[in-house]
């Protein structure tokens, strides 16, 4: 994972994984007081170190993600505690100037600084740097081999393989078979991660935080209580919508596979939404879509029958970028991005989005399938790539998103412009639905945000108790089944199992990326949306709105995109939306025709149940 150094890589997709750090201060503690100039010396040189040792950091995390072997993983262990140790040097450093009257930049980095986790023994330092290099390559190299498939070669499947017959069969034993299968890989590595857990607590509490989950939650601009309350707040806003979408979904599931397999109250077995981890439902649209006015276009057919390469579906985001008037991709982008699925080595496919050297050397890394869902990840990942870009002027800690939900948040917001009327105007739709099919395009969308929510809260719901040591590794699987049944209505489709590491099989408990900046953006883009419409002069109804193609939008997000973190949050929100406050409003506005539509719905198949 990419990790930057102290910039909390963010986003960087992977990277993120909020930083790491580590070691005593090795120059000796300075004597008397600290000075203004003192503190700003440290800061430059500081910064200096950085943009070093990002880069060869990157590098080195860049290779072990594209070519998983031991060599790869030890050269990136070697890099993890290098940053680890010059990060820890730097947080340890920096409180000796706490208190001092410096400039709001100066006083913004130092803080920065110290959102660091910190391992002062350099035993401590290796076991951590090294236990996640080796989760990461765990999780990239995990594969299920079905009965008679030998030893994990020849018919062995990737979670690529499981993921496609998730989104398209409708044989429950199959799903259930890939879904177990699946999830019967990650105990090998739960021990590695429990010890990792330990680890990550002792470096946050060197640095004074009650644990990690404390630590992460302290990144928003906020006592970390506030920002736990926070996200309770845009949950409570938002859940009345999940329930409607989910009552709608348990009613169609029921109905396609009876009562044997989904119960008309209560949880809905997990394997059954069309997605290994139940997080997105697109996949079930042909089975949840209106009986009458929904359009039958698929986007993911005409990119395959088109047979559409993963260049070209780059490029179509990158035209979006362009239309608003940002630059083109830097020809190492193209020279250096992974695109396709190698054939012959093993590599980490989650979709990730690298700013190698902070100039011009961005890349992404991904296994770009041609269909829809691919097609909106793509901007997802251009989105981290442009910030990274725009950025690029500030200095290396303010390099980062206003907060990691806005790194998340900008190519979102993007594809949230990717309407019918825009697929027609590119040439991928040949006539776009009337208003009719609304209610249809709507579902589409909320499969993918709306059931999206509860899922992101509850992952770091259950890291922040793992972190704090409520509950225990023999309890992992307990706990993550309880908040999946709270929070998402789903329920294991097999019984838990005291060794079991569901939780390990999504990729960012695995690599250790927090999740609440995904559950941030899902309320963010539709801020920035209906914020970015407005600009452009659109009045009409927000699901209808794309902006491709107006440049005056595109400034506007292009002025938030430089400030980078250069400035509490809520003043990046403000440049872009007039709003201080992250709020679901603009999400609930955006639905509104469809909680009307699924309320309806609701209202008749409840009649209808009843009675039989
Ligand atoms: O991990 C990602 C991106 C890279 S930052 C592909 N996402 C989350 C996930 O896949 O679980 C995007 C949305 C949620
Ligand atoms: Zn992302």
């Amino acid at each position: 994972m990419p990790k930057q150094i102290l910039k909390k890589p963010a986003v960087i997709a992977v990277m993120l994984a909020l930083a790491a750090a580590g070691a005593q201060a090795a120059t000796p503690a300075k004597k008397g007081k600290a000075t203004v100039a003192e503190a700003e010396r440290f800061l430059a040189d500081t910064e200096a170190k950085f943009d070093k040792l990002n880069l060869e950091q990157s590098q080195a995390q860049w290779i072990a993600a594209n070519f998983i072997t031991d060599d790869t993983e030890a050269l990136a262990t070697y890099f993890g505690e290098k940053t680890l140790n010059a990060t820890g040097e730097a947080a340890v450093a920096a409180r000796r100037f706490n208190g001092l009257r410096l400039s709001a930049d100066a006083e913004r980095k130092l803080k920065l600084l110290q959102l660091n986790l910190v391992l002062s023994d350099p035993k401590e330092r290796e076991a951590y740097a090294s236990a996640q290099a080796a989760l990461q390559g765990a999780y990239g190299k995990a594969k299920y081999c079905p009965p008679g498939t030998g030893d994990g070669k020849e018919g062995c499947l990737a979670l690529g393989d499981m993921e496609s017959v998730l989104a398209t069969s409708r044989d429950p034993a199959k799903l259930k078979e890939m879904w177990v299968g699946w999830h019967k890989q990650s105990p090998s590595y739960k021990q590695r991660y429990a010890d990792y857990v330990v680890l990550s607590n002792k470096g946050a509490r060197e640095m004074g935080f009650a644990d990690t989950g404390a630590m992460w939650r302290s990144q928003y601009d906020m006592p970390a209580d506030a920002f736990a309350a926070e996200m309770e707040r845009l949950w409570q806003q938002v859940k009345p919508l999940y329930d409607s979408l989910h009552t709608y979904t348990r009613y169609k599931l029921y109905e396609t596979y009876g009562k044997d397999v989904v119960p008309l109250t209560g949880p809905v077995p997990a394997h059954l939404f069309g997605n290994m981890w139940s997080q997105t439902w697109d996949n079930l649209y042909p089975i949840l879509k209106p009986a009458s006015g929904a359009s039958s276009f698929d986007l993911g057919n005409v990119l395959e029958s088109r047979k559409t390469s993963a260049k070209e579906m780059t490029e179509y985001a990158e035209r979006f970028y362009t239309s608003l008037g940002m630059q083109k991709l830097p020809a190492t982008f193209w020279e250096r991005s992974l695109l396709t699925k190698p054939r012959d080595r093993e590599v980490v496919c989650h979709a990730s989005a690298w700013p190698i050297d902070a100039k011009e050397d961005v890349r992404i890394k991904m296994c770009i399938k041609p269909t829809t869902e691919e097609f909106t990840v793509i901007h997802h990942e251009l989105g981290h790539i442009y910030y990274f870009l725009a950025y690029q002027k500030q200095p290396n800690l303010f390099r980062n998103g206003a907060n990691d939900g806005f790194h998340e948040a900008i190519g979102d917001t993007v594809a949230l412009s990717i309407t019918p009327d825009y697929l027609k105007k590119v040439g991928l739709m040949d006539q776009a639905p009337d208003a009719n099919a609304d209610v249809g395009e709507l579902l589409k969308r909320a499969l993918g945000k709306v059931a999206f929510l509860p899922f992101a809260y509850s992952v770091d719901k259950w890291r922040w108790d793992v972190y704090s040591g409520k509950t225990k590794p023999a309890d992992y699987d307990k706990s993550w089944w309880q908040l999946r049944e709270q929070y998402m209505g789903v329920k294991r489709p097999a019984p838990i199992e005291a060794s079991g590491f569901d939780a390990g099989a999504k990729y960012h408990v695995a690599a250790d990326v927090p999740y609440a900046r995904y559950f941030l953006a899902n309320m963010l883009q539709f801020q920035f949306h209906r914020a970015l419409c407005r600009e452009a002069g659109y009045t009409g109804p927000l699901h209808r709105c794309s902006v491709y193609g107006n440049e005056k939008a595109g400034k506007k997000l292009q002025a938030m995109l430089e400030m980078g973190q250069s400035k509490p949050w809520p003043e990046a929100l403000k440049a872009i939306s007039g709003e201080d406050r992250i709020d679901g409003g603009a999400l609930l506005d955006y639905f509104a025709p469809l909680k009307t539509w699924l309320d309806e719905q609701n209202r008749q198949l409840a009649a209808k149940y009843q009675k039989s």
